[in-house]
């Protein structure tokens, strides 16, 4: 049987390629060897996409191979998804949440990832989707009466919106009932601190084990 590395060398060979059926392949082969879906998402696919984003930065790649990469992710996501679920279908609920991708944003991935495990981890998540207008993310958490309102921001252009949550939920009067919580690739502690968001998460690990203090 394959070890861990080489399973999780398939997965960012999978994505390298833009390969949707090698990158199922190697999830379904991670999960026959029993390795963690977290690690195979994190050390494999999304090791390998950064790579991809990497290179499109660098103007060796084009918006196609990114769309490609992005789908063989999703592939292999999809099968990770199930048991990752199967881990936290037991608990309580620990907590509501409300997430989504940010006004003009359409970067789904991570915020897909988050959502998955913050699940895993116990809380009631509500999935906005993406490109989530501001006054969207108060409604729902109005309605469902959330402890967290979650955002993510893939570009510069789109994390300053995350200022405009902490200004509506204050207009609503139920800033101070829950926590914000921000990530996405160009998000940092600093803008957190910045636009006096409560949480900052770095991944989905860092998301789950900063809120897993807090609830
Ligand atoms: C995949 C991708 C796409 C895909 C998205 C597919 C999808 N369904 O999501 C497609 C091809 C559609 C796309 C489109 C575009 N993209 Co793009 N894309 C990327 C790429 C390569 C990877 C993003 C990704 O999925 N990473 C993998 C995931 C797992 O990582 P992640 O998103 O960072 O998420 C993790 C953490 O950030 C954190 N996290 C994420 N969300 C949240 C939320 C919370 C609450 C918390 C706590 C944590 C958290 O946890 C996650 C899991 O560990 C990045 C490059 C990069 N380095 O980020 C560019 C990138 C984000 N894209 C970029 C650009 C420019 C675009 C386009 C404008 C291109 C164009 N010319 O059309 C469009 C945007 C259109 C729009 N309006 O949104 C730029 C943004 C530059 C900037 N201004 O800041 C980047 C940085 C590429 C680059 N280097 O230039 N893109």
């Amino acid at each position: 049987m394959a070890t861990k590395d080489e399973i999780i060398a398939k997965a960012k060979e999978a994505i390298a390629n833009f390969d949707n059926d090698a990158a199922a392949a190697a999830a379904q082969e991670a999960l026959d060897a029993g390795i963690s879906p977290v690690d195979m998402i994190q050390e494999g696919f999304t090791t390998a996409m950064n790579e991809v984003g990497d290179q499109f930065e660098a103007g060796t790649l084009f918006l196609p191979h990114v769309i490609a990469a992005s789908e063989a992710m999703t592939a292999g996501v999809n099968v990770l998804t199930p048991a990752l679920e199967a881990l936290g279908s037991e608990m309580e609920s620990k907590g509501k949440i409300v997430i989504g991708t940010i006004e003009g944003d359409i970067h789904s991935i991570g915020k897909d990832i988050v959502a998955t495990m913050l699940k895993i981890a116990g809380f009631e998540v509500f999935d906005l989707g993406r490109d989530v207008p501001i006054n969207d993310y108060v409604e729902k958490a109005k309605e469902v009466g959330a402890q967290v309102v979650a955002s993510s921001a893939l570009m510069t252009t789109t994390m300053v919106s995350q200022i405009q949550i902490e200004e509506q939920l204050k207009e609503a009067g139920i800033r101070d009932s829950l926590k914000t919580m921000v990530g996405g690739a160009p998000v940092t502690q600093d803008w957190a601190d910045k636009i006096g968001a409560d949480v900052y998460g770095e991944n989905a690990s860092d998301v789950v084990t900063k809120l897993k203090e807090m609830f």
